[in-house]
């Protein structure tokens, strides 16, 4: 996590006519996107850092996920980013079926929903004017749901940095590659290639600040530590059972949690075990040279 990623930013060296540069400091984050990364292996990956606002990308077809979209929730929240939540292929819906997507997605946070698509243009004004010169925005989202086709599009219009993009070979390099594109009216927008795991970490505050009303009801509960699921006296429970919040809500409020708590858990034993480790070999490299 301490390694630079995309949107740090640093003091560096350049050398070589500037074709090489050493980083030799990175400055402290304002905010920051991280998973946990991928596989049975409890670490923190950072995915970008002092970004504004997370566009949370999904298809108005397939890839269409409330569930999904709670996960995107928590890691921005975790990481103090603003979310907006964009729709895209509208195109390939009905309206009717459009409104109940927006409905849904609506009911799930109080993040600003945009609709668009690719295709016909359909609210690509309106996400044009979200953007902000000097904001850092980034998109995510899993693979397919037109990220990088919303990005040429907004650049497709400037040729010199489609030209700057193309010459980079952005989408021939590896797909763990993470570019920030600088927008000429002023904005820097940052794709990042789908996530097929997105393990959350940070237990506790990214959850609540991703479910901002089972936070709010948490103090009415009894107990303060309250888990929400067998104590009595829980109002969090108590809203649940009146139909004040949702069943589906409340089951993946606790299964992120619960995640959420393991892997930070996972995480502060794994880092006990290696300091550890590092405390043995240190003794074990003192001892040889005695
Ligand atoms: N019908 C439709 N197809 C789209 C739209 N946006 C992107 N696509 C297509 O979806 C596919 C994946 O797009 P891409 O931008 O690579 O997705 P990414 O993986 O999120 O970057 C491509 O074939 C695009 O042409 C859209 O708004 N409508
Ligand atoms: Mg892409
Ligand atoms: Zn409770």
């Amino acid at each position: 996590m301490e390694l630079p990623c995309v949107g740090d930013w640093v003091t560096a060296y350049y050398y070589n006519d500037d074709t090489a540069a050493i980083i030799h400091r990175v400055f402290p984050r304002k905010t920051f996107l991280r998973r946990k990364s991928a596989g049975e292996k409890v670490d923190y990956q950072m995915i970008a850092a002092n970004i504004d606002t997370a566009f949370i990308v999904q298809s108005c077809h397939f890839d269409f996920n409330p569930h999904r979209l709670d996960r995107y929730l928590v890691m921005a929240a975790d990481g103090h980013v603003e979310p907006v939540v964009i729709l895209t292929k509208t195109d390939l819906i009905l309206r009717d079926e459009l409104d109940e997507k927006l409905s849904i997605m609506g009911a799930v946070s109080k993040a600003r929903v945009l609709a668009l698509s690719n295709v016909t243009g359909m609210g690509f004004d309106e996400f044009q004017q979200v953007l902000t010169p000097g904001r850092t925005y980034c998109l995510l989202g899993s693979s397919g749901v037109g990220k990088t086709t919303l990005v040429n599009r907004l650049i497709g219009r400037e040729a010199f940095h489609t030209k700057a993009v193309s010459g980079t070979g952005e989408g021939t390099h590896t797909t763990s590659r993470r570019q920030l594109i600088v927008l000429s009216q002023g904005a820097m927008l940052i794709d990042t290639p789908g996530m097929r795991e997105l393990g959350i970490v940070g237990a506790g505050d990214g959850v609540n600040a991703g479910f901002e009303e089972f936070a709010a009801l948490s103090s009415h509960c009894r107990y303060a530590n309250c888990s929400h699921e067998h104590e009595s006296g829980c109002a969090v429970r108590a809203a649940v059972e009146h139909g004040e919040l949702s069943e589906d809500r409340y089951s993946s409020y606790l299964k992120l949690k619960k995640e959420s708590e393991f892997h930070e858990m996972s995480y502060l034993d794994k880092r006990k075990k290696d300091r550890a480790f590092g405390k043995f070999l240190k003794t074990a490299k003192k001892q040889m040279k005695d």
